[in-house]
């Protein structure tokens, strides 16, 4: 029976391992938001950066639309320290703003997207752009590097403290759950072969 538990268990770890999207590697800067522009659009320090492959309302299309999106995204990232992938592609926009997917610490093990949070919320739209970026691969949660990167656009200031964003749907403990149950099964179909296949 231990057997089963061993196997089980290491290929638990693997299929996590395999399944789970890593943003190691891809940050390439992290700063402290500073200023939100709309819901694709924010600073920090004074230098713009645009949202990959998401569109959120502008004031002239739907201002309640565009408000909503606005401090959807506020209360994700504002004050906060995000971490970046900016395009490796262009760099920048027309309007000569740094483009990116943004993470932001959702817990001790993941990053939230929150691009793709945006979306999900039904605070922006996908718009897959020519970039590095392919909107449709994204998950909604990402696992940290083993070591973070150190912020580097700004100084730390005092973080303003915000409800934990909600309405995302919690797509990893399922996919846990019914890993574990598969890990189990395939774990007990080994050990019951090599029993018969030893006798
Ligand atoms: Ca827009
Ligand atoms: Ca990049
Ligand atoms: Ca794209």
């Amino acid at each position: 029976m231990r057997q089963v538990w061993i196997l089980s268990v290491l290929l638990f770890l693997l299929i996590i391992g395999i399944i789970t999207p890593r943003v190691e590697g891809n940050i390439e800067r992290s700063g402290v938001v500073s200023w939100i522009t709309d819901g694709d659009t924010f600073d920090i320090n004074y230098v713009t950066y645009r949202m990959a492959d998401i569109d959120a309302p502008e004031t002239y299309e739907d201002y309640e639309a565009y408000n909503e999106s606005k401090y959807y995204l506020l209360d994700l990232i504002h004050g906060k320290t995000v971490y970046l992938d900016i395009d490796d592609k262009y760099t920048y926009d027309i309007y000569d703003r740094f483009v990116c997917v943004v993470y932001v610490s959702h817990n001790t093990t993941h990053y939230l997207n929150v691009n793709k949070a945006m979306v999900v919320a039904n605070h922006a739209i996908t718009k897959n752009y020519d970039n590095e970026f392919n909107p449709y691969t994204w998950s909604l949660f990402v696992l940290k590097p083993s070591t973070s990167p150190t912020p580097t656009l700004s100084p730390p200031s005092t973080p303003r403290s915000y409800p934990t964003p909600t309405g995302g749907p919690e797509l990893f403990p399922t996919a846990v759950a019914v890993i574990s149950i598969i890990s189990v099964v395939v774990g007990i179909a080994i050990n019951s072969y090599m029993k018969k296949y030893k006798k």
